[in-house]
């Protein structure tokens, strides 16, 4: 990882012990140069490190606890990485690409493809058992369809499974698949499946799944297969996702939901005036609003039945704006406007932006001594809110989060 979120973390430290003098100058600088920017400077940074991501990861040992002679067996090295891909079941291909005949498609083979394919992407990752997003990245890599296009003519195939190294364990697999169609009829201006080779402007590192990892834009982790080696297409239209055996939904797409930067209960004094902060991923429908609800009373689970919710009073967020200037939230040396969903000025053309984290803060003065409940969740552009449109938890885990107050 580059150092530029140390320096920041650190600039930004600086800054708090010094913030009027701080303030002043750069208003100062404002008025000398150009117009006062009235918004304010993103609150935290909207990459994650790669060691600092959540770890999902199954297998004993851990592909990333291998060292040495046994990552190179296991081919997690640059230099042993291949990838192959070929045709099973009644589905045909004109070029398979296999170990056995040394056809396997290597790193540097995938890194020149990228040179004229290669694309960038903001996305978080987020497991849909887990309600936080694991962290968010910035990833590079090349669309899978291109890959496909490098292995000839294509029959028959109507499906396609993809797994990464695990060890010679079966029942170790850790495999997911995509529909044929997913992979080459993106809509022009969509993200595609794509394969990653960088993580925040460094070579994904072994943790996060590295050489090379699946990265599916809309869908939830499991899809984004880390340590990629095989892609077998198939005549078979069954879903066979490893995570579709304990009832998840194994084509969940990425969904709406906020989150508490502390969920924690909290006992503060009455009658201030505070501010309220957190996340929100923003998944495929979008984000519309962020929203708050504060009642009195000390249970943290509302059941879904109680007539409370019917009369709630929820009040809005404010969603932070896009940063100024991206310069210091991207890995230097990359250029915003080489990333998707960034216009020819290097701005977001959406904002918040798609299958990535919206930052929220909700100013409100602390009523009454007394103990309060706080929720806070999300509203979607198709005016669905949190937890809809769930059919279930397992197509993404994110009931609405209550954080116990009291004030005395
Ligand atoms: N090879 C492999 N890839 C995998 C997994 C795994 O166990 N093995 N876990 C998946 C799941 S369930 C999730 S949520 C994400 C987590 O990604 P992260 O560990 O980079 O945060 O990786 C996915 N890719
Ligand atoms: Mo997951």
């Amino acid at each position: 990882m580059s150092d530029f979120l140390s320096r920041r973390d650190a600039l930004r430290l600086s800054m708090t012990g010094l913030i009027a003098g701080a303030a002043a100058g750069s208003a100062a600088c404002a008025l000398a140069d150009e117009p006062a920017d009235p918004r304010p400077e993103p609150s935290r940074p909207f990459l994650t490190p790669a060691k600092d991501f959540k770890d999902v990861s199954r297998g004993t040992p851990l592909p990333h606890s291998l060292m040495g002679e046994a990552l190179v067996a296991a081919r997690l090295t640059d230099e042993t990485w291949r990838l192959e891909i070929f045709a099973e079941d009644k589905a045909t291909m004109g070029s398979p690409k296999r170990l056995e005949d040394n056809t396997a498609l290597d790193l540097p083979a995938l890194l020149d493809l990228g040179k004229t394919k290669g694309l960038a992407f903001l996305k978080a990752m987020q497991c849909n058992n887990i309600p936080l997003p694991l962290g968010q990245g910035l990833w590079e890599g090349v669309p899978l369809r291109e890959v496909l296009k490098l292995c000839g003519p294509i029959d028959n195939a109507r499906r396609l499974y993809y797994w990464g190294f695990h060890n010679n364990d079966p029942k170790q697999v850790f495999r997911s698949s995509l529909a044929m169609s997913q992979v080459l009829d993106t809509p022009p201006g969509e993200m595609p499946p794509f394969l990653a080779y960088r993580l925040n402007g460094e070579p994904i590192p072994l943790t996060r799944g590295g050489p090379v990892r699946m990265i599916v834009p809309w869908a939830h982790g499991f899809k984004s297969i880390k340590w990629l080696q095989r892609i077998v297409l198939t005549n078979k239209h069954e879903n066979n996702d490893t995570y579709a055996d304990a009832n998840n939904d194994p084509e969940s797409y990425l969904k709406t939901a906020a989150y508490f930067d502390d969920g924690g209960g909290q006992t503060l004094p009455a009658g201030q005036p505070l501010t309220m902060r957190g996340t929100a991923m923003v998944g495929w429908p979008g984000l519309a609003r962020v929203e708050l609800w504060l009642r009195q009373g000390n249970r943290a689970v509302l059941p879904d039945s109680d007539p409370a919710w019917q009369t709630a009073e929820w009040q809005k967020a404010v969603i932070e704006p896009p940063p100024r200037s991206w310069k210091g939230q991207l890995p230097e040396g990359l250029d915003p406007r080489q990333i998707w969903g960034f216009n020819a000025d290097g701005m977001p053309k959406q904002w918040p932006m798609r299958f990535s984290i919206a930052h929220w803060s909700f100013p409100l003065t602390a009523p009454a001594a007394g103990a309060y409940e706080l929720r806070v969740r999300t509203v979607d552009d198709n005016g669905f809110a949190q937890p809809e449109p769930r059919p279930g938890q397992k197509s993404g885990r994110n009931l609405v989060q209550c954080k116990l107050l009291t004030f005395v």
